[in-house]
């Protein structure tokens, strides 16, 4: 059997990913606090993980000893600032005390300024379909950014900018709960809109800091290959999950299935690419789906599926998104922002950690410029619409006790960070069913 070590160069990151909602807890003044007392999702982020109750620091502890050298959390908009004419200067000092606890135990910080919520006064005033919203972000980014730039370098503007899009205004998962396409995308120009105004405010504050955005990237394949209908399906659907935000960056226009947006100040502005790859699409045509431009996804039949079935482990399209980005941005530094999978009893996570860390190692090899990679999530969080119904940690949470539940996958990834590397040993002891997939005889 072949023996060895897929190593990562010097100075990679190794991470876990977070955002402000799904761990703090406490935060009653944004759009998913009002969702969530709607009923619209299962359970509430009232506690979460309590990272409001200073919970952070033993994660940190436990994101350190594990070997991780980098965190990814993010900025609760509206905790900073509650009302339009207010900043809670306690909120910004709370988040300087994490930064300096990432710092001493040797964590590089990157930082998300928007991730899926908006104070209330925002949606109030229309939130990201007001035009207003672009000045506004601006304005609270500007203030983040001279209140902690001492502490970061590395930014993400926006999460996912497409899904909070897609599923705030066309399947209306997410809060407010709209379904239209057209509207969908104006949302997303305005988005596009935001990110460049931030993405100019951070360099003029912080000529060294690095910005990007996330992207959560879909690769698709039409369920027919014989079907003209399942194609062109596939197009349109990869046209209007994925390539809003890309189009933009690069040509000044954003492109969509509905329209194009003419938003010249976009063009350029990222210093790397933010991937967010969880798993890839069979796409089909569906009549029953006008909403959605007549198209359908899931997965193929016999595919490796997460517990309730939302994640599908198809590792090849990882290394597949990284080769997009790599033919549409050359040298354009990437980072893995999310990459993980719902899984309780953690029978999956494994194979899946491994498979992809292998997939992007691979990348590596072939010297596309991956620099580090972030898994989601450090410990089980509030997972949006679906409440506690998904865990993703690394460490299981039990919300009521807030006690941490240490799972195999912990393990492996701590063994993967400090060895820089995934090794025929890990994949043996952790996930041997998928041992020659990664290390052929
Ligand atoms: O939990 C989410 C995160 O907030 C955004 N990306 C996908 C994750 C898993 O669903």
């Amino acid at each position: 059997m072949p023996e060895g070590v897929y190593h990562f160069p010097k100075g990679f990151l190794w991470g876990t990913a977070t955002s402000s909602h799904q761990v703090e807890g406490g935060n009653l003044n944004n759009n998913w606090s009002r969702w969530e007392a709607d009923g619209r999702t299962n359970g509430s982020a009232a506690v979460a993980a309590d990272w409001q109750g200073g919970r952070w620091r033993e994660d940190f502890d436990r994101a350190a000893e594990g070997g991780q050298n980098a965190h990814r959390f993010s900025i609760e908009w509206s905790r900073v600032q509650p009302t339009p004419d207010a900043w809670d200067e306690d909120a910004i000092e709370k988040y300087r005390a994490m930064l300096r606890g990432l710092r001493e135990r040797g964590l590089t910080a990157l930082v998300t300024l928007h991730h899926f919520t908006d104070p209330l006064w925002l949606s109030e005033r229309g939130g990201w379909e007001n035009d207003e919203v672009v000045a506004l972000f601006e304005k609270y980014v500007r203030k983040m950014v001279d209140a902690l730039k001492g502490y970061v370098t590395l930014w993400v503007t926006i999460n996912e900018p497409n899904v909070y899009a897609l599923n705030g205004y066309v399947t209306g998962e997410f809060p407010p709960g709209k379904t239209d396409v057209k509207l969908a995308m104006r949302v997303l120009a305005n988005m596009v809109r935001g990110h460049a105004a931030a993405y100019r405010a951070i360099h003029e504050l912080q000529p060294e800091a690095r910005v990007g955005y996330a992207l959560h990237f879909r690769p698709m394949v039409a369920r027919s290959r014989w079907s003209p209908l399942d194609q062109w399906m596939r197009k349109i659907r990869y046209e209007g999950v994925n390539m809003g935000f890309p189009t933009a960056i690069s040509d000044g226009v954003m492109k969509t299935p509905v329209g194009n947006f003419n938003v010249p100040e976009a063009k350029g502005t990222q210093d790397y690419l933010g991937l967010n790859y969880y798993s890839t699409d069979t796409v089909w045509f569906d009549l029953s789906k006008a909403s959605q431009l007549f198209t359908n996804a899931g997965y193929p039949k016999d595919a490796d599926l997460s517990a309730t079935g939302m994640i599908a482990n198809l590792p090849q399209g990882l290394y597949d998104s990284i080769h997009w980005i790599v033919k549409t941005y050359p040298k354009l530094p990437i980072l893995i922002t999310e990459n993980g999978v719902e899984d309780f009893d953690d029978h999956l996570r494994p194979r899946y950690l491994a498979q992809h860390v292998h997939q992007v190692w691979r990348a590596v090899n072939f010297n596309f410029p991956v620099k580090g990679y972030f898994h989601w999530s450090l410990a089980d969080n509030f997972e949006w619409e679906r409440g506690w119904t998904q865990r993703f940690g690394l460490w299981g949470l039990d919300v009521e006790t807030q006690k941490r539940i240490r799972r195999p996958s912990a393990d492996l990834y701590e063994a993967v960070c400090k060895e820089n590397g995934i090794s025929s040993e890990m994949v043996r002891k952790y996930c041997p069913e998928v041992f020659e997939k990664l290390f052929p005889s």
